[in-house]
Parts: structure tokens; C-alpha cells; sequence
């Protein structure tokens, strides 16, 4: 296919890059985390966005190289940010058959080894689909992630076939509100219940929970006021290059 040969030649020559959204903390605004989020630009412009070419990339086998590429440009940047500004935690999207390849775990520990990343400073974000998938060795190898130091965040939540009762096994430490569910709290009673007894669930689990695709204040107070302790979307910011977060955090320190 056209996009795979482009993908493999935007590989090779860096035209790919990480960008990143802040987290912030829901009682103060401050960022206390980024998601990376892979971009493939020309002079600004989205070649490709990464629904479009993730697919592509993993039905022609180049998912393992672009994930170990996401990876380290995201260990990279940690190392960089702990040492010139401050350091944040990092999540970073894995994609099924990413997580599912027999090299994901060496690499990751790798590069955990090579830009010295500590406990707890970067985060992975899976879906349910890929932490339901698997059986057994799934759930052997989110538990050796977790040991390794590594923290899991269960991505998209609301959206799969997962019951909150379900939710007490998945070995995570964080979870991510779809933004489906962010969008309708203010203007929908049963989503705005939903949404209150997934958070006080996730808490009493002892789970981070982070609120994504918040873009107004009155998302922002009711996710607040219901026990959510991070908050994520345009409101706050959309994905931005390294540089341009490093002037918040410039700016917040
Ligand atoms: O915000 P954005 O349009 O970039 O993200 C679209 C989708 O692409 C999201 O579901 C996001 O999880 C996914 N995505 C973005 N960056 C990456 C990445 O580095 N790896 C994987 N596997 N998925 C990503
Ligand atoms: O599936 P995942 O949660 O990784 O997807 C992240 C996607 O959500 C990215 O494409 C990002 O650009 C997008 N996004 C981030 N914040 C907002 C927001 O406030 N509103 C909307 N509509 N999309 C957002
Ligand atoms: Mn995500
Ligand atoms: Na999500």
C-alpha cells in the first residue's frame, strides 16, 4: 500500500514526531503529566493522522519498529525533561498487536535501562480490547510491566464491554474516562450518575482516574466535584510539540 511505503520512508527520515497533551491536576490546573500522541507533519500539516496509518502499520508488520520509535522518542524526552526542566510522567499509547509482539517487553525494558527512566515516570495507555485479549500470558506480562515499574492506564473506559464489576481485575493504576462520557455530563442526567459511579468505583479501587477530552469549565467542575483527580482536553490543551510544553512547564515551575 501507498501509506505503507510512506510510512516506512517517514521512519527512516524523521519526519514523525511525538506531541504532547498536559494532564492537569483537577484542584489547581497544574500539569502533572503528558500524553504523547504520534504525529506525522509536513511544515505543520497532518500527512496522516494516526487512525489512519496505526491500521496501516499494523497490518503490514511495521507496528513493532514505529511502537520501539514511539517509545524511545518518549524516554528520550522524559530523560530530557528530568534533567533540563522537571520531571513529568509520560503515557504513551500501545496498540494491540504492538503489545501483543514477542519483542514489546525486551524493548520496553531496554529502553527503561538506556534514558534511566524510574518508577512510576511513564505510563502506558491500553484499551480493554487489548488487556481482555490473550488470556494467561496477557495478564502475566501487565503484571510484569507493573513490576518493572511501569504504570498501566486503561484507555478509552466506557466504551468496551467492560462491567465496573469487571474492573477490579485488570491490573491497572489509572483509568481514562472516554471523552464520550466528558461530553455528555453536563447535558445528560443518567451520563453525568454513569460518570459519578465509575469514579467513586475507581477511587475505591485505589485508582488514578483521569477525565480526557474536557473542553469546558462547567466539564471541568462537575468532573472535579465528582472525585476525578486529573483532567485532560482542549480546555487545557490540545497536543503540542515538546517545545511548546516545556514553556508551561518553564512557566509552572
Ligand atoms: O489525538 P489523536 O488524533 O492523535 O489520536 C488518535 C488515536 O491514535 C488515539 O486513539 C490514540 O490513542 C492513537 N495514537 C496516537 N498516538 C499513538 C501512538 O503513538 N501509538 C499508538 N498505538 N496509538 C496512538
Ligand atoms: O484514544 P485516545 O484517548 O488516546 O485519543 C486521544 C485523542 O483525543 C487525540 O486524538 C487527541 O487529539 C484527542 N483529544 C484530546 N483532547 C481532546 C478534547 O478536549 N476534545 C476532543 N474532541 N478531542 C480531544
Ligand atoms: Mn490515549
Ligand atoms: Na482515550
Amino acid at each position: 500500500r501507498n501509506i505503507e511505503r510512506s510510512l516506512r520512508d517517514a521512519l527512516a527520515h524523521d519526519t514523525l514526531a511525538l506531541h504532547y497533551q498536559p494532564m492537569v491536576d483537577a484542584r489547581n490546573g497544574c500539569i502533572v503529566g503528558a500524553e504523547a500522541l504520534l504525529r506525522w507533519q509536513v511544515d505543520g500539516h497532518d500527512v496522516f493522522v494516526p487512525d489512519q496509518f496505526i491500521p496501516v502499520a499494523e497490518d503490514s508488520g511495521l507496528i513493532a519498529e514505529l511502537g520501539e520509535w514511539v517509545l524511545r522518542q518518549a524516554c528520550m524526552q522524559s530523560r530530557q525533561w528530568r534533567q533540563r526542566q522537571r520531571a513529568i510522567p509520560i503515557s504513551v499509547n500501545v496498540s494491540p498487536l504492538q503489545f501483543r509482539h514477542e519483542r514489546f517487553y525486551p524493548q520496553l525494558d531496554a529502553l527503561m535501562d538506556a534514558y534511566d527512566i524510574g518508577p512510576g515516570q511513564l505510563e502506558l495507555e491500553l484499551t480493554e480490547r487489548t488487556m481482555m485479549a490473550g488470556g494467561d500470558a496477557t495478564a502475566r506480562l501487565l503484571q510484569r510491566i507493573r513490576q518493572r515499574g511501569v504504570r498501566l492506564s486503561l484507555d478509552d473506559f466506557g466504551t468496551g464491554y467492560c462491567s465496573l464489576s469487571y474492573l477490579k481485575h485488570f491490573p491497572v493504576d489509572t483509568l481514562k474516562i472516554d471523552r464520550s462520557f466528558v461530553h455528555d455530563v453536563v447535558v445528560d442526567a443518567d451520563t453525568a450518575a454513569i460518570t459519578r459511579a465509575i469514579v467513586a468505583m475507581a477511587r475505591s479501587l485505589g485508582k488514578t482516574v483521569v477525565a480526557e477530552g474536557v473542553e469546558t469549565a462547567a466539564q471541568a467542575d462537575f468532573l472535579h466535584e465528582a472525585g476525578c483527580t486529573l483532567l485532560q482536553g482542549f480546555r487545557y490543551g490540545a497536543p503540542m510539540p515538546a517545545a511548546e510544553l516545556e514553556r508551561w512547564l518553564a512557566a509552572s515551575a
